[in-house]
C-alpha cells in the first residue's frame, strides 16, 4: 500500500486510580495514537507508548511526534509503496527511537490486515483464543491500602498479580501478599531498575515466597549484573527495559542474564520483532511473558494476539481495560472472565472506535501529508 497522510493525535485520559511504580505515580495518561490512511482510503491506527515524561526509558510523548514529523514520515513518503514487514528496514538507518517505530508499524499492520480482512491473531499464529490475564498493583502509601487493593483484583479473578516494589517497599509488601493470597496464585515483582549491584543479599530474601520471577531489578544497562543476581538468588530474573532488540535478547539470554523476558512490543521497535524475539526465546527454552504500558483497547487488542503464541507461557500484564479507564477509545474494550481474555477476531488489530469519545479527549492533532 502507499500511505496518503500520517495523522499524530494526543488524547488524555485519567486513571480511575492512581499507578506508583519506583519511577513515579502517574494519575493521567498523555497517549499519542497514529493514524495512517492508505491510498484506499482505509485507516490504521497505532498507539504509542511512551510516557509524558523519558522516566521509563529515553523517548517521551513530544519527542515521539518531532521524530515521526521530521525523519520518519518523511522516510515513509519517500519509500511509497509498502507493507508493514518494510518499516523496520526502512527506519533503520534511524538510530534508536524503538516506540516512534513501533507506533508506525503497527498502524501500517493494522491499515493492511484491514485490507486483507484479517486479523492480527490470524497473521501470527497463534493458537489460543484465551489467554491468562495478570494484573500489576503499585505501591501504595500503606500496606492496608495495597492489601485491599489486591483482594479487590483476586475477587476480580486475575490469574497472577505483579507487585511493584523499590528499597523500602519489597520484602513486607511480599510477604504480606503471598499470605493473603494463598501459596498457589502466581506472584511476581517488578522493581523497573530500582536497585543496585550492592542489593543481592537483601534481594536474596524474596527467594522466601515462591515468586515466578523478579523483574529487572537492575539498571538498564546492567547486564552483568543481572547475570550475577541470577546466580545469586533463586528467583529467577527476568528483563524488561534492558531488552530493546532482538540482539540485546540474544545477547542477555547467552550470558544468563535473562531467565525469563518480558516481551513489550513497543520497547522492542515493534509486534513483528516481538514476535522474532518471542521465536527466539522458545528457541532457547527461555519463558515468555507479554507485558502493558496501560495501554488502551488499540495496545490491549494487539497485545492480546501476540500473547497467544506458544512461547507466552506466563500470564501478561494484560488486564482489562476497566482496572485503567473508566471508558476506553474502543467499542469493546477488554474484559477478564474467570482469569482470562479473550483474544479479539474481528479484521486489523481487532478492535473498533469509539469515534466520539475519542474526539472528546482529543487534546491535539497534526496531520502530516506524504
Ligand atoms: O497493565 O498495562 C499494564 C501496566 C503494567 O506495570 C505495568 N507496566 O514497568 O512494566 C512496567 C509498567 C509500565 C507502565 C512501564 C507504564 C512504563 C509505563
Amino acid at each position: 500500500m502507499k500511505l496518503s497522510n500520517i495523522e499524530l493525535r494526543r488524547i488524555h485520559l485519567e486513571l480511575v486510580t492512581p499507578f506508583r511504580t519506583s519511577f513515579g505515580e502517574q494519575t493521567a495518561r498523555e497517549i499519542l495514537l497514529i493514524g495512517v490512511t492508505s491510498d484506499d482510503g482505509t485507516v490504521g491506527w497505532g498507539e504509542c507508548v511512551a510516557m509524558s515524561e523519558p522516566l521509563y526509558s529515553p523517548e517521551y510523548v513530544a519527542g515521539v511526534e518531532t521524530v515521526i514529523s521530521e525523519f520518519i514520515a518523511p522516510r515513509i513518503s519517500q519509500r511509497g509503496d509498502l507493507i508493514a514487514g518494510d518499516i523496520a528496514e526502512i527506519l533503520k538507518p534511524i538510530k534508536g527511537h524503538q516506540m516512534a517505530k513501533a507506533a508506525i508499524e503497527m498502524a501500517v499492520l493494522d491499515a493492511e490486515l484491514r485490507i486483507q480482512g484479517i486479523n492480527l491473531h490470524a497473521r501470527f499464529g497463534g493458537s489460543r483464543a484465551t489467554i491468562p490475564s495478570g494484573v500489576s498493583v503499585g505501591i501504595f502509601s500503606s500496606i492496608d491500602a495495597l492489601l485491599s487493593a489486591v483482594q479487590g483484583y483476586v475477587d476480580d479473578g486475575y490469574a497472577r498479580i505483579k507487585l511493584k516494589i523499590e528499597p523500602g517497599w519489597d520484602i513486607e509488601p511480599v510477604r504480606l501478599v503471598r499470605e493473603l493470597i494463598g501459596p498457589e496464585m502466581g506472584l511476581q515483582v517488578d522493581a523497573n531498575t530500582a536497585y543496585t549491584r550492592r542489593d543481592f543479599e537483601h534481594l536474596r530474601q524474596l527467594d522466601a515466597y515462591d515468586l515466578l520471577l523478579i523483574e529487572q531489578p537492575l539498571d538498564t544497562d546492567d547486564l552483568l549484573g543481572h547475570r550475577d543476581l541470577a546466580a545469586a538468588i533463586d528467583t529467577p530474573v527476568c528483563l524488561d527495559e534492558s531488552i530493546e532488540s532482538f540482539v540485546q535478547a540474544e545477547d542477555a539470554i547467552a550470558i544468563g542474564a535473562a531467565e525469563i523476558i518480558n516481551i513489550k512490543p513497543g520497547r522492542v521497535g515493534g509486534y513483528l520483532e516481538a514476535v522474532r524475539i518471542h521465536d527466539l526465546c522458545v528457541a532457547n527454552g527461555i519463558p515468555v511473558w507479554c507485558g502493558g504500558m496501560l495501554e488502551t483497547g488499540i495496545g490491549r487488542a494487539a497485545n492480546c494476539a501476540l500473547a497467544a503464541l506458544d512461547g507466552f507461557v506466563l500470564p501478561g500484564d494484560i488486564s482489562a481495560s476497566r482496572r485503567f479507564y473508566s471508558r476506553d477509545i474502543v467499542l469493546d474494550p477488554i474484559e477478564v472472565n474467570s482469569g482470562e481474555v479473550a483474544v479479539p477476531s474481528a479484521p486489523g488489530l481487532g478492535y473498533d472506535l469509539d469515534s466520539d469519545f475519542l474526539e472528546s479527549i482529543t487534546t491535539s492533532v497534526q496531520h502530516l501529508s506524504l
